[in-house]
């Protein structure tokens, strides 16, 4: 109900503040009227939207003087503010040190405070008024989320890593914000063509600002196996030896996964670490002969097909490979997830695929883990507390459907990525020169406007646990390939797993979203200007 109630609400005191707003502007303007100081960027006017915004009071300015307090029992609050600090000073030029709260007054203060029941695992709320702004969260992760909000309610001037004029200023009043779905997700293939530690952190920064909390890495295909694996290393050096096109490829060794691993975590993402199979598999079966059903190792893959290689389901030393493998992937994985792909098996029997999942499954369990599968799986049989993520699209059959929308019935939970939605890797037009087209042309407004909850017929609500946006990188192999693809569409799969129901509304997020324009430019992130958006400049 509340939501109900407060988000027209939301609207209609977002248009007033607009007006106050320009009012502000107003009163910074030199004596000729031409330097205009820049307006106070309306509370609630972020992405994703946030479930209650109540504007009041005046707004708060940072200063040189204002200092980042903190409980001083906390060590979790204290990095928050860390990050926070790191986030504001390059652009603000402040100096913000991280205090004991009972060292300064006024200013931004973090509250980690366990009662606040109604704020759950990862929400927060944001009060802020003329002293200052506080933020109280039940958890390290509200808090963070809390931070990005507080970000992004300041001028995208912010973002610039230099020194920029200000003012850095918050309009007044409190939002209370917690996300629809705990899992929301973006995943990245770095099989198809390999990305250094250095290009995923930066990805993961760029998820951070929009409350993704979990980071998917596709880490083997036909193409390249990515992860060091000290049983079978042969699986790295040489699977992994090359990608699409024939370059070099790449691994991450033990020691830097573990690193992308405590980074997402600093920045409060889980890692999915997936190691696809039965199919895909043709860089692990290239790497080791026995294998493969014949005993003979096909060569190194560097093309696009899909669907010709298998695992030798009937072999005993499959599953020493396969237990092995989960063993130390799980070893390395603080998170609950282990992905096992299940995709595409086209080369494997049913009957085999099935036997395949079934001696598979009690693996990712024995090591502490739950399964997640692409959602072939629902036509195996999904363990207990498994997930499937759903890739169909509109076209797909009402009997796969029906077959998902069963296994949802029956407790296997669901993760949304529709393809013709939310994978990356589709062209936005026709004349989009990256990606794909095999599930049409996604547009910005195609990949935001449906609704998770009502997608599938027959699914459960409770069975949808969140939405991924996955990127496929057949054609994508730099960074800034990376961010054309993914923004502005991963700000949309943000906001569908973030913000309720009652707040999707198209018009009204593409009026929000084109207030992210100059933040991403600030960022440095080269996006599609979706000419659906009426892009600010600031
Ligand atoms: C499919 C396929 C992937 C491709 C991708 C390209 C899934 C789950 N399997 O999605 O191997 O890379 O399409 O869009």
């Amino acid at each position: 109900m509340r939501q109900h109630r407060t988000i027209p609400r939301l609207r209609l005191l977002g248009s007033l503040l607009l007006v106050l707003a320009a009012g502000v502007a107003g009163t910074g303007a030199a004596p000729d009227g031409a330097a205009a100081a820049p307006a106070v960027r309306p509370l609630g006017d972020i992405v994703p939207a946030p479930t209650s915004v109540r504007p009041s009071g005046s707004p708060y300015t940072l200063t040189a003087r204002t200092a980042i307090r903190v409980d001083a029992d906390s060590r979790a609050a204290r990095r928050v503010g860390a990050y926070l600090a790191s986030v504001l000073r390059p652009a603000t030029g402040y100096p913000l040190p991280v205090v004991d709260d009972d060292e300064a007054r006024g200013g931004i203060r973090l509250r980690l405070d366990a009662r606040g029941r109604e704020l759950g695992d990862e929400g927060y709320r944001m009060e802020s008024g003329r002293q200052g702004v506080t933020l109280t969260a039940r958890t390290p992760a509200g808090l963070f989320h809390g931070v990005q909000t507080l970000r992004q309610q300041l001028p995208a001037a912010v973002e610039h890593d230099t020194p920029r004029p200000g003012p850095w200023t918050v309009a007044g009043g409190t939002i209370t914000d917690t996300p629809r779905y705990g899992y929301r997700g973006a995943m990245l293939d770095v099989s198809r063509h390999f990305f250094t530690v250095g290009q995923v952190k930066r990805y993961i920064d760029q998820m951070a600002l929009y409350k993704i909390n979990t980071l998917h890495l596709h880490l083997s295909d036909d193409q390249g196996w990515r992860i060091a694996v000290d049983s079978w290393p042969r699986l790295a050096t040489y699977g992994g030896s090359t990608q699409v096109g024939g370059g070099q490829g790449g691994f991450y060794t033990k020691a830097q996964y573990r690193e992308i691993v405590a980074y997402a975590a600093s920045r409060h993402l889980e890692v999915v670490p997936e190691i696809d199979m039965p199919g895909h598999t043709n860089a692990a079966l290239a790497s080791y002969a026995e294998l493969n059903c014949d005993g003979v190792a096909p060569p190194l893959y560097t093309g696009t097909e899909v669907g010709f290689s298998s695992l030798c389901v009937n072999k005993d030393v499959t599953y020493d490979f396969v237990d092995d493998v989960i063993r130390e992937l799980a070893a390395l994985t603080p998170g609950r997830y282990l992905h096992i792909g299940g995709d595409e098996a086209h080369s494997t029997s049913h009957e085999d695929y099935v036997a395949f999942m079934d001696r598979v499954q009690p693996v990712v369990a024995k090591y502490g883990k739950t399964v997640i599968g692409w959602h072939q799986l629902a036509g195996a049989r999904p363990a207990p507390g498994a997930l499937v993520q759903y890739w169909g699209l509109d076209r797909t059959g009402d009997a796969e459907k029906a077959g998902v929308a069963r296994a949802a019935q029956n407790g296997t939970g669901l993760i949304l990525s529709p393809a013709d939605r939310l994978y990356l890797d589709m062209k936005y037009t026709k004349d989009t020169p990256l990606g794909l087209s095999w599930a049409g042309y996604v547009e910005v407004r195609r990949a935001y406007d449906w609704d998770p909850g009502a997608y599938l017929p027959g699914v459960p609500a409770s069975a949808v646990r969140g939405v991924e946006a996955p990127l496929w990188t057949e054609t994508v192999s730099s960074s800034a390939h990376i961010e054309r693809m993914a923004f502005p569409r991963l700000l949309g799969a943000a906001e569908l797993g973030w913000s309720p129901a009652a707040a999707h509304d198209w018009e009204a997020y593409r009026q929000r979203l084109a207030g992210q324009g100059p933040r991403l430019e600030a960022m440095g992130v080269d996006f599609h200007r979706s000419p659906q958006v009426p892009w600010r400049t600031e």
